[in-house]
């Protein structure tokens, strides 16, 4: 059946997004598919101007975030903006599916050192030490060429291959906070995140890195704006600090 989603999620707690949902109409296979959406449009949290803070080492301090859609991925792009001073390893987002560990994640293993994963698979992008500054991050990666290109505060770190032909799980545990080990979970806490993360975006095409600035608000599966997430352990909401 081919449904308009909008449509479907109408309720008395839905707002503006749901009105004006960008999803458009989409064919729906399974129930599943169509409660995910409603309960989406029914939970989700304007972050406008707010951060995550993250305010202690743990092993159990984590937000889990819920994609609109849940989708294999041959292209995607995703954006975040943090703070830590940490200088030890650290993760900054883990999308671990039940059969594939670093499905994707973007990880610090020294200060001015991205490694970023696809399938298991990484490679390291390295840019300027520049301690105790926010960072603003963004990677793209398409599996038609393998090609992975990741900016740091607007500026390009190159571009490198992996998993080219590669096709990334629908089925998968998002999250900030800790690194995953499993499906969601088995987390060190050597390899926390402690600190602020915000403006976090996830799309699933490739955005041209170049035409982001500052406003990277239009993430079609993770969008900051319109967030669904799950917080366990320490997490504390508050405004954000920096742009
Ligand atoms: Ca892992």
């Amino acid at each position: 059946m081919l449904i308009h989603l909008q449509e479907l999620c109408v309720h008395p707690c839905a707002n503006i997004f749901c009105q004006e949902a960008t999803l458009g109409t989409k064919r729906i296979s399974q129930t599943t598919e169509l409660i995910e959406c409603c309960l989406y449009c029914l939970f989700f949290t304007d972050m406008k101007g707010k951060a995550f803070i993250f305010p202690q080492e743990s092993a159990t301090a984590y937000v889990s975030l819920i994609p609109k859609v849940r989708k294999s991925l041959q292209t995607f792009t995703l954006c975040l903006k943090a703070f830590t001073d940490l200088t030890r390893p650290y993760s900054l987002f883990s999308y671990n599916t039940k059969t594939k560990d670093n499905e994707i994640l973007l990880f610090v293993q020294k200060m001015g050192e991205y490694m970023f994963y696809v399938g298991n698979s990484g490679v390291t992008f390295k840019a300027p030490p520049n301690p105790y500054a926010p960072i603003h991050v963004c990677v793209n990666w398409e599996s038609a060429s393998g090609i992975a290109e990741l900016w740091l505060d607007g500026k390009p770190l190159g571009r490198k291959g992996l998993k080219k032909g590669y096709t990334v799980g629908a089925e998968a545990k998002i999250i900030i906070g800790q690194e995953q080990d499993s499906f969601g979970g088995h987390f060190d806490v050597k390899q926390c995140f402690v600190g602020e993360i915000w403006d976090v975006s996830f799309w699933d095409h490739v955005v041209p890195l170049k035409e982001i600035d500052d406003g990277c608000y239009s993430g079609n599966l993770i969008n900051w704006h319109t967030l669904t997430f799950e917080q366990n352990g320490y997490v504390v909401t508050k405004p954000k600090l920096w742009a």
